[in-house]
């Protein structure tokens, strides 16, 4: 590894810059819609980033970095690239910085001739954007260069080949992937090994596609998703979404993390073993009036463990029902214990069974704490990027 000692011959004046990435506009969730009648998990992004626009016209940073996945999908609905394009017109407006937008997976099409929806955006005074190949943008009043990589050109052979600028005192890398896999919020994003990029030579590097604020470096970074859209929102749910501001030239970070508009709850899990319906459904009633504040609005997951079919059978549904009208999204699990239910085996067909077998077997791993976890949670998304395909082949609904 060649370590290439940049000779800074500009002076290095203070600058500040915001890191956000995967907005993940257009996003939906369940079968719940505003008044106006868009989906309510997609107006909910639409909130989180108007405050995260709020808060950049406030902080002032002298440029704005978006890492990637500014769109959910490569067609988003002609409100959300409305949306999009008028409030980069609002921000642009009332603060004299750049943004610089380098595409992510989600918004990158299979055939370059799709077209990126990232493109119109460019249209906005002082909005630049790299959607297909690796650019370098400059700007001489603020002695920076900002490189970015967008997703498109993560799959080129060889890897684009990417140095530092001299000529400027600060050096930026945008790109948005997968650097190793401590944390996996959601799939095709590139591989990433920040080596492959001369890792040593910028002065930040801004990440997209993980949705966790994640320091990866001295000198990198997630800022993490503005809202909880990965692929298993559970297993992020007691984490802030936000993002970063970065000090040069010392590189120092500040995480702002927004006011969600929709609590994430994950309940603590019930062990069915040994009790009566009774007893698990009062257990279930403790665990969701628990909730400061009420079920009313929230996305609110429970687990209940080793709960026999029969069992399952005889629950009140009428009370779960209830919760589930309170709810913006109540997911109740509930699991039946692993060894007497074993009957069809993993090939037994349904799609339910399928995942509880799943979860029950990653109950049983002998890995310890963060690592059981997290590879719970990557099996996990695996269904929950299954149902997302069910749901975007439906017909829409209302
Ligand atoms: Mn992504």
């Amino acid at each position: 590894m060649v370590t290439r000692v940049r000779k800074s011959t500009k002076s290095k004046s203070p600058l500040r810059l915001c890191h956000l990435a995967d907005l993940h506009l257009g996003y939906r969730r369940y079968n719940r819609l505003t008044k106006a009648g868009f989906n309510q998990r997609e107006a909910d992004v639409n909130i989180a980033l108007r405050e995260a626009f709020d808060r950049l016209i406030k902080l002032r940073p002298a440029a704005v970095l978006i890492a990637g996945d500014v769109f959910h999908t490569v067609r988003p609905s002609n409100a959300v690239l409305g949306f999009a394009f008028r409030e980069l017109k609002r921000l642009t407006a009332a603060l004299p910085a750049p943004v610089i937008i380098a595409a992510g997976n989600h918004e990158t099409p299979r055939r370059s001739d799709t077209g990126s929806p990232l493109r119109i955006l460019a249209e906005v005074e002082r909005v630049f954007i790299a959607d297909q190949g690796p650019e370098q943008f400059t700007f001489e009043d603020l002695n920076l260069a900002v490189h970015c990589i967008p997703h498109a050109a993560l799959s080129l052979d060889p890897l684009p080949a990417v140095r530092a600028d001299d000529r400027f005192a600060y050096n930026v890398l945008m790109l948005h992937g997968q650097v190793g896999m401590r944390w996996i919020s959601d799939f095709g994003g590139a591989n990433i090994n920040l080596r492959d990029f001369s890792q040593h030579e910028w002065d930040y590097i801004a990440l997209g596609h993980v949705h966790l604020n994640t320091e990866v470096g001295l000198n990198a970074a997630y800022s993490g998703s503005i809202e909880h859209t990965a692929l298993n929102i559970w297993s992020e749910g007691d984490t802030n979404k936000g993002f970063l501001e970065i000090q040069l030239p010392e590189g120092k970070r500040t995480f702002h993390a927004l006011t969600s508009p929709r609590s994430v709850v994950v309940l603590k899990n019930i062990d069915g073993a040994g009790l009566s319906i009774e007893q698990i459904q009062n257990q279930m009633r403790e665990r969701i009036e628990s909730v400061p504040g009420g079920l009313e609005g929230k996305l609110v997951r429970l687990l209940v463990l080793n709960v026999p079919r029969e069992l399952q059978r005889q629950l009140d549904l009428r009370e779960i029902k209830k919760w589930r009208s309170e709810a913006l999204n109540l997911s109740l699990e509930l699991l039946p214990p692993l060894d007497h239910e074993r009957t069809g085996g993993l090939s037994s067909g349904k799609r339910g069974n399928l995942e509880q077998e799943l979860a029950a077997y990653c109950r049983d791993w002998k890995f310890s704490g963060e690592k059981g976890a997290a590879a719970e949670a990557l099996i996990k998304s695996y269904f929950n990027l299954l149902e997302e395909r069910d749901e975007a082949g439906k017909p829409q609904s209302a």
